[in-house]
């Protein structure tokens, strides 16, 4: 059987995939590449996710997952006693789904359309505009989430994917001090969770 390969970029969202592979285990092949970047490795990725985008996640059976939240509940299914997420009667199961996909559904998105605003509307004011809306809009949407985040992890005692999220999130744009004066919950469980082996590894691969 072959073994899962995951498709990712240096400091992408693929880094929360690679920690959710190596905490529950599932032996995998990482493939790096410059997404964004014409040549073979693009060309492939295109053929398997025509949004080019990264996490791609090729099942042992072929079968191609381009959702970072479809990943972490599939590879939670495969394998429950990791911890990934809680149990569909735990009662912090509807807290963690809706965060999850508030990270992925809408936090997500913001870097789709901020981070080369010249691509989805005119270069000069337009884009300007449209980054700074998107922009506005990723801070509402941090605060937002911020003022739900437990101690110490996102949930409160107990670690999930959530946590792989928020590490990897917050190192993102607005960037570390952004998030230290406006959302020190979301600080605080990011550099907990970085205590984390197998999270302070893939920081360590992806980040330094
Ligand atoms: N909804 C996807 C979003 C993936 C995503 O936007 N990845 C970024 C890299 S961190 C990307 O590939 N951006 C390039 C693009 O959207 O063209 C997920 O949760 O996996």
């Amino acid at each position: 059987m072959n073994d899962y390969e995951l498709i990712g970029s240096p400091g992408c969202g693929s880094a929360i995939v690679e920690m959710a592979l190596r905490i529950t285990g599932t032996p995998h092949r990482l493939t790096d590449l410059p997404y964004l970047e014409p040549g073979p490795g693009r060309d492939r990725l295109l053929k398997l996710n025509p949004l080019g985008q990264v996490p791609t996640l090729v099942l042992p059976d072929g079968t191609v997952m381009t959702e970072s939240a479809a990943i972490i509940l599939h590879l939670h299914d495969a394998s429950p006693q990791s911890g990934l997420a809680p149990a569909p009667t735990a009662p912090e199961r509807v807290r963690f789904l809706n965060l999850l996909f508030r990270l992925v559904g809408a936090v997500y998105p913001t870097f789709t359309y901020a981070d080369d605003p010249p691509k989805w509307t005119l270069a000069g004011p337009a884009a300007d505009r449209l980054h700074d809306t998107v922009m506005e809009r990723r801070a509402t949407l941090w605060r937002e989430i911020e003022a739900q985040v437990g101690k110490p992890h996102v949930l409160g005692e107990r670690f999930s994917a959530l946590d792989l999220y928020v590490t990897v999130m917050t190192r993102w744009r607005p960037g570390k001090d952004w998030f230290a004066q406006h959302c020190p919950n979301l600080t605080a469980t990011a550099r907990r969770a970085e205590e984390h082996p197998h999270v302070a590894a893939v920081l360590g691969r992806h980040f330094s």
